[in-house]
């Protein structure tokens, strides 16, 4: 019979938020991933919201409504709502920008702590890999201390250059393997 959701529909939407500290370069990620070229932005206030159908790789087809919300300070307090009961979250990260990384730590684990967002999996996209200050994605793992996020939370750490769109395709691959994985063991969960 095949499972059902071994694959998602290609009629079925995925609900994704983009978070992350003001330019780490989120709505770079989203017109890139839109329409596949470097638009220039501007600092977003309030958010940006695109319906975008992947192009590649085993997500191909899907399509995606992706809500990329301000993440100046006076924003940040609308992420809990724009963040509840997604099917993924993207985490974005200025790569270079090391100063604010316990910054952006406190942040990514306030969100994941929402009741409302247990278990959703989240892809932390290390920004701005092609400045030659960019930390290495090992070293980004261990500042934003991945590991101590809840058990539940299945993650994934993705270089990436959002300006020429390198890691992108290969991040959202992971972003919707873990989603279908999660899917899947919700309806495992539910039949017992
Ligand atoms: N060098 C470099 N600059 C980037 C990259 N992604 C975004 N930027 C720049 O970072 C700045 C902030 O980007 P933006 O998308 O507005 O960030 P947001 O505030 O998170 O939405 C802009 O000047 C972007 O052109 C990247 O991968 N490499
Ligand atoms: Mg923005």
């Amino acid at each position: 019979m095949g499972n059902s959701f071994s694959n998602i529909s290609a009629f079925q939407s995925l609900h994704i938020v983009m978070l992350g500290l003001d330019s780490a370069g989120k709505t770079t990620v989203l017109y890139r991933l839109k329409f596949n070229e470097f638009v220039n932005t501007v600092p977003t206030i309030g958010f940006n919201t695109e319906k975008i159908k992947l192009s590649n790789g085993a997500a191909k087809g899907i399509s995606c409504h992706f809500w990329d919300v301000g993440g100046q300070e006076k924003l940040r307090p609308l992420w809990k709502s724009y963040s509840r009961c997604t099917d993924g979250i993207i985490y974005v990260v200025d790569s270079v920008d090391v100063d604010r990384l316990e910054e952006a730590k406190t942040e990514l684990h306030k969100v994941t702590k929402f009741a409302e967002n247990q278990g959703t999996p989240l892809l932390v996209i290390a920004n701005k890999q092609d400045l030659p200050r960019s930390l290495p994605v090992a070293d980004i793992e261990k500042q934003l201390a991945l590991n101590e996020l809840t058990p539940s939370t299945a993650y994934h750490v993705q270089p990436a250059c959002a300006i020429i769109g390198e890691g992108l395709h290969e991040g959202m691959d992971k972003l919707y393997e873990m989603i279908v994985k999660r899917r899947k063991a919700l309806k495992q969960k539910k039949k017992r």
